[in-house]
């Protein structure tokens, strides 16, 4: 058995779900937004991480209808809090990954203008997260893609920020919003000066950054005193499922 055909059957019964990571703002001390994860409910294998499906969905085509299903999802729930004035969630950004595969082939422009036009969402309040990795796959269809986006008033973040093999030609050639640096910039020890100079660079290139991977207090210290913008991870909250984000956001205020 394979999970190809699970995962188009998954598609169609509702087993995915996106599950939401809070990104604090280091300077306001608040929630500013939230980035969308999916999981998979398979009902005989449990809750699935991406890691083990994306990469099937990139092979085999599922991911433009798995990544339509992911904008469609987390746009509607951003539209919806804001309709009903949820405390906190109403006034957050909502960010999602995409593959580089929805940057160079498939219909991601149109599924986002569609959502959003659908679902009456501020542009502004939505966030595409792509990799150094997924913009050096096909630069040029790359580049026409985030330039159609930002022009739709969608913000832009690179992921996973110092992993990839490009990051100074990507921060050149892309425009951007932020910057996410990789959690292992601040696992490793060794990690803070190079934080301080990305901090720097960004600063000097208008981008804002986004710490990640913060799971001990002392870490959240450091990269506040850095200057870094927000940061995220376990320290602050781990991903939730919808219904239990408004709790967990609301602790954090
Ligand atoms: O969610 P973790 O929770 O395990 O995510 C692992 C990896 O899967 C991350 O690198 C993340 O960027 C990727 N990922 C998570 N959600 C999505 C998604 O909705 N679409 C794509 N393309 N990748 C995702
Ligand atoms: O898109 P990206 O590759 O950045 O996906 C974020 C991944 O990091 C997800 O798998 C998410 O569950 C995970 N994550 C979020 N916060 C933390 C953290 O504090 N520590 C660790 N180890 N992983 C985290
Ligand atoms: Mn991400
Ligand atoms: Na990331």
């Amino acid at each position: 058995i394979t999970l190809t055909g699970d995962l188009r059957r998954a598609l169609a019964g509702g087993e995915l779900e996106l599950h939401y990571q809070p990104i604090v703002s280091l300077h306001r001390r608040e929630v500013s937004a939230l980035e969308a994860l999916v999981r998979w409910r398979h009902p005989a294998r449990g809750l699935l991480m991406p890691a083990t499906f994306i990469g099937l969905a990139e092979d085999n085509g599922l991911i433009h209808e798995l990544g339509r299903w992911i904008v469609e999802e987390a746009i509607s729930s951003a539209a919806a809090w804001r309709r009903a004035g949820t405390p906190v969630l109403d006034r957050l950004m909502v960010g999602v990954n995409v593959s580089w595969r929805q940057l160079a082939q498939g219909t991601l422009i149109e599924d986002v203008g569609g959502a959003l036009a659908d679902h009456a969402l501020d542009p502004g309040a939505f966030c595409v997260e792509v990799t150094e990795t997924a913009l050096m796959e096909e630069p040029e269809r790359a580049r026409t893609a985030l330039a159609q986006l930002r022009a739709m008033g969608v913000h832009l973040g690179l992921d996973d920020f110092g992993t990839g093999h490009s990051s100074l030609s990507v921060l050149r050639d892309f425009d951007l919003d932020m910057i996410k640096l990789d959690r292992s910039f601040v696992a490793g020890s060794g990690g803070w000066a190079i934080i301080h100079a990305v901090r720097e660079m960004a600063s000097s290139l208008n981008l804002l950054v986004v710490a990640e991977g913060i799971e001990e207090p002392e870490q959240a210290e450091r990269v506040e005193a850095i200057g870094c913008d927000f940061g995220q991870g376990w320290l602050y909250c781990r991903p939730a499922a919808a219904d239990a984000l408004a709790a967990d956001v609301v602790r954090l205020e």
